[in-house]
């Protein structure tokens, strides 16, 4: 689920020709769209369902199951970390998660079989450089997808690895996105 919002930004618009990349100033208002999802239900058993979420920085996930047979445990990116058991019974357990991050979580009995990925996004101030529109710029990712697009590439060609935690963007609004500030 995506939040509309609006805001004044000051774009830098890329001119680019064969022998150079000019950045000019473009002060315009511009509505642009939350790459972060709200808070977030896993119907949570056996093959959670989603697996993997992303939230923005305060906004919730809950696990939607019988927390009695499947306690709810912090762990690691391997799913091997046995960390803190975080929930108490019942059938829902909801957390909050004030800082932005990866979170890791599965079953207390049933381990990696019900795993848990919470990707928590910090909207930062817009950029137009963020390309894959997830409210950071990245040169491992924006700064990719913007040389891939100026060779030519497109499609899961433009974007394979290269998309950041929480993009919002895919392919095809990837190369609407650049089309529109690329001047080639
Ligand atoms: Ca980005």
């Amino acid at each position: 689920m995506r939040l509309p919002c609006s805001r004044f930004v000051t774009e830098l618009r890329f001119v680019v020709s064969p022998a150079r990349v000019l950045f000019s100033g473009v002060a315009l208002m511009l509505s642009a769209t939350s790459a972060f999802a709200a808070n977030e239900t896993i119907t949570w058993g056996f093959g959670p369902t989603p697996s993997s979420v992303s939230i923005s920085v305060g906004q919730t996930v809950t696990w939607d199951g019988d927390l009695v047979f499947h306690p709810v445990r912090v762990t690691d990116a391997t799913f091997t970390t046995l960390g803190t058991v975080v929930s108490s019974g019942g059938i829902s357990y909801t957390r909050s998660f004030p800082t932005p991050g990866v979170y890791y979580f599965m079953c207390a009995l049933h381990g990696a079989s019900m795993p848990t990925t919470v990707n928590v996004c910090s909207p930062g101030p817009y950029a137009v450089l963020d390309v894959d529109g997830n409210g950071q710029v990245d040169a491992t990712t924006d700064g990719v997808l913007t040389m891939r697009y100026l060779l030519g590439l497109r499609g899961s060609a433009l974007t394979a690895g290269a998309l950041g935690a929480c993009a919002s963007r895919d392919a095809s609004a990837i190369e609407t996105y650049l089309s529109t500030r690329v001047v080639p």
